[in-house]
């Protein structure tokens, strides 16, 4: 019989078509020319790696389900398969590639004027305009309903006052799409760098997600004009269907993640001699390293048939929330015991497994918090609102 990949023991990339495993494979290629060898360096010393971006662009792969505007027209499946790759490498990239894809470039596309998509698609497609998305604010970010940040009409202009907290890309971003309570409704905004009275520092001392760039948006009485207000939503369905886009693809990025720390906890074992043998043949690290790989292929086939899903239009937020959870879940737990069984040598980024741990700790956090997940899924069960 043949050898099973430890990754991939259900063969799911057999159930790929020939284009999604040719994209799946070059950006590997590109995640281990590139951006391996320098990810490390990147995370100790809480920096992007900006100078990976035009690669990433000439790739496709920013904007890469969108069509027309110089963007690739690629399927759902084949956005998560990016997203996966890309977080094996770390979670902060993905991270950049969600933000500019699925929360900034998606609502300009799916609610902007023609003249909106034209100004600012092809240019953040290319990676030469950044984008970021405001939804979160301070005072409790599960909550985007009880939005403080407003805007008022002013002739042909809006005023925007308020704040957003944990933006990422908010820092190195030329546009965000800000999201703002008006008399009618809540409406979102192009806001851009360098508008009088917006201001987007960087967080910093984070231990988490240190190889991306997390800001405030402050907005005192910024003048906005009303063309650069997007036009085809009114309401927290808005901001909520980009979240649905830019969730599916963290059900795919983290399964990354768990694959590189099983993959590396896997070579690790079987060089580590102790006790007179190699740590992988002890049964407790089997049983550890098993309960990974299932893990992992429940994830997969999870991941793919929610895709299936997309790419067929039938794919509801539920559904999203429950590969979310089980997902991030899936990774973290993996990566914390990953880093366990590396022991003394675990701790530091010479290895991978603590910054996918610590990567990770957002991850479950950010884009609905576990609880939120859950909560959708116990709603959908029930038919009580337990929000
Ligand atoms: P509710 O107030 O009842 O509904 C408001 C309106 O929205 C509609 N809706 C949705 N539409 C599309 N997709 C969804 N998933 C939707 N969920 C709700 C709803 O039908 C209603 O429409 P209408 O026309 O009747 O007005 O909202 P709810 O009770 O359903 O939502 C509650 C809850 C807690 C689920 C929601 O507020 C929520 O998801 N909270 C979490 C917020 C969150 O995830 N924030 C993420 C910020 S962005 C981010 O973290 C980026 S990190 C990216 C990175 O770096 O990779
Ligand atoms: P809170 O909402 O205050 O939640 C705190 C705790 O309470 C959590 O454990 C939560 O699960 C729990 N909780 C909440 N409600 C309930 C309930 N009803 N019952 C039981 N428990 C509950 N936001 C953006 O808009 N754009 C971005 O680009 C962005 N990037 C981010 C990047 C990073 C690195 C991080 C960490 C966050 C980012 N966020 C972004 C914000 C993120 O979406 C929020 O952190 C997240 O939605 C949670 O909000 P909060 O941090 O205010 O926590």
């Amino acid at each position: 019989m043949a050898k099973l990949n430890p990754t991939d023991l259900y063969d799911v990339r057999s159930l790929l078509s020939e284009e999604e495993v040719m994209i799946k494979d070059s950006v590997a290629r590109f995640v281990d020319e590139r951006a391996m060898p320098i990810i490390a360096k990147h995370f100790d010393e809480a920096t992007f790696p900006a100078d990976l971006v035009p690669e990433i662009a000439d790739m496709g792969l920013l904007g890469s389900s969108l069509e027309g505007y110089g963007c690739a027209g690629l399927n759902g499946v084949s956005y998560g398969l990016i997203c996966q790759e890309l977080e094996r490498c770390d979670s902060g990239l993905r991270s950049f590639v969600s933000v500019q894809s699925s929360l900034c470039m998606y609502p300009i596309h799916a609610f902007g004027s023609e003249e909106q998509k034209q100004r600012w698609l092809p240019g953040m497609a290319t990676g030469e305009i950044i984008g970021c998305f405001g939804l979160t604010e301070s005072h409790g970010g599960s909550d985007p309903a009880n939005m403080k940040t407003h805007a008022r009409r002013d002739g042909d202009d809006w005023i925007v006052n308020g704040s957003k907290m944990w933006i990422t890309n908010g820092t190195i971003a030329d546009i965000a799409v800000v999201w703002a309570r008006t008399e009618d409704g809540i409406m979102g905004f192009v806001l851009e760098k360098g508008m009088p009275g917006f201001d987007a520092p960087e967080i910093h001392s984070k231990m988490s997600l240190r190889a991306s760039v997390t800001s405030e948006l402050y907005f005192d009485d910024v003048r906005v004009p009303d063309s650069n207000r997007l036009p085809g939503v009114v309401g927290l369905k808005g901001p909520l269907s980009c979240l649905n886009q830019a969730r599916f693809g963290i059900t795919w990025g983290p399964i990354g993640s768990a694959i590189a720390c099983l993959e590396e906890a896997i070579e690790y074992t079987a060089d580590r001699t102790l006790f007179g043998r190699p740590l992988a043949a002890n049964q407790a690290i089997q049983i550890r390293l098993a309960e990974m790989a299932r893990r992992i292929t429940t994830a997969q086939l999870l991941s793919l048939q929610l895709g299936r899903l997309k790419d067929a239009g039938k794919m509801q937020p539920t559904q999203v929330s429950v590969a979310k959870w089980n997902n991030v879940r899936m990774a973290l737990d993996i990566a914390r015991d990953c880093r366990d069984i590396l022991g003394g040598s675990g701790i530091t980024t010479e290895y991978q497994a603590i910054r996918h741990m610590l990567n990770l700790e957002s991850v479950i956090t950010y884009e609905g918090t576990e609880t939120v997940h859950q909560l959708v899924v116990g709603r959908e069960l029930t038919g009580l609102n337990a929000f």
